[in-house]
């Protein structure tokens, strides 16, 4: 072999094996305010807290400047006080769904049982599946080898993308249950294995849901609050009750349009003792927008009644959460 094909051999084999190395060797790096993360663009966030770790897991839109969803993997960052990040290696792609035919890999939520973590994961038209962890970083593997929710169990739809977004919940009494939808919003319990409906697929309907996506439940002081993304371009909404399954009362706007993107995708979570809002903008300058989004965190607050505060957007971010 020549010197110069010797070279060139050398030369792709330490680029191919720093590639390799920076996949796998997690990342540290320091948000300065929002978006939190600003080498890639990420979107859909859910968030799940485990001990003094809150776990965030995002959509990643595919480059700066685009004009159409290109999404074909999930990642998963972590921090103990929202200022310091981790980023893992890729945890998830849609290519591990072998059935996912659509090739989209859009919003997921991923939620802890029995020492498992399962990742529901949404994919445009192909259904909803789920995979599944023993770490909160993965590596995760389909769980089903087949949708767990497909348009079929979407009964009042009849466009392609009814069956996305799904966001779950497990309540103080041990059972799960699973939101999802697109212009209809539907719900149903899981079983205790995490990885199938238990029962009856029912809609949530009640006077002023105008539900376009991204469903998210959480729980305080015994009531259950029930946000979305409304109209669009988005804002997002919220409706509270005093049962998982209704009747659900329309509370009002929590949050506005997001900068520069018309989808608003919406995470509520508790993290040592404040409530934090997650969502994506498009705001990452110059490239951002409406497919190239960019999370970010706020402050959520309640008012003395238990409804909720309208959410401030800002530049800043968050204080360290100690
Ligand atoms: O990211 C793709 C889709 O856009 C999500 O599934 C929706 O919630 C919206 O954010």
């Amino acid at each position: 072999m020549s010197y110069f094909k010797t070279t060139i051999l050398v030369c792709i084999t330490i680029a191919i094996s720093a590639s390799v190395f920076a996949q796998e060797k997690p990342q540290q790096f320091q948000s300065k305010g929002n978006p939190i993360f600003t080498h890639a663009y990420t979107a859909d966030p859910a968030a799940l807290v485990k001990n003094d770790t809150l776990w965030l897991y995002t959509g990643h839109d595919f480059e700066g400047g685009q004009k159409s969803y290109k999404m074909k993997d999930w990642l998963v960052f972590s921090t103990s006080d929202m200022i310091n990040w981790t980023e893992h290696p890729i945890p998830l792609k849609i290519t591990d769904f072998a059935w996912a035919k659509s090739g989209d890999a859009y919003a997921g939520h991923v939620q802890e049982k029995n020492g498992k973590y399962y990742w529901y994961i949404s994919t445009n038209w192909s259904g909803i599946g789920v995979a599944v962890a023993d770490n909160p970083a993965g590596p995760f593997k389909d769980a089903l080898g087949k949708p767990l929710l497909t348009n079929k169990d979407c009964f009042a739809s009849t466009h392609s993308w009814a069956c996305i977004d799904p966001a779950t919940f497990i309540d103080d009494d041990g059972q799960a249950w699973i939101f999802w939808g697109n212009r209809e919003c539907y719900y149903a319990k899981l079983k205790d294995n995490m990885i199938e409906i238990d029962g009856e697929i029912k809609q949530i309907e009640f006077d002023g849901f105008e539900f376009t996506e991204a469903p998210w439940i959480h729980k305080k002081d015994g009531k259950y609050y029930l946000t979305y993304a409304t109209e669009f371009p988005e804002k997002i909404a919220y409706a509270m009750a005093d049962n998982i399954e209704g009747p659900y009362e329309y509370k009002g706007i929590l949050n506005e349009i997001a900068g520069n993107s018309n989808t608003n995708h919406q995470a509520v979570v508790e993290f040592k003792d404040q409530w934090y809002f997650i969502y994506h903008n498009g705001g990452i300058n110059t490239d951002g927008g409406s497919y190239s989004r960019s999370v970010c965190i706020d402050k959520l607050y309640y008012n003395s009644d238990g409804t909720l505060k309208r959410i401030v957007m800002t530049t800043e971010g968050v204080d360290p959460a100690l």
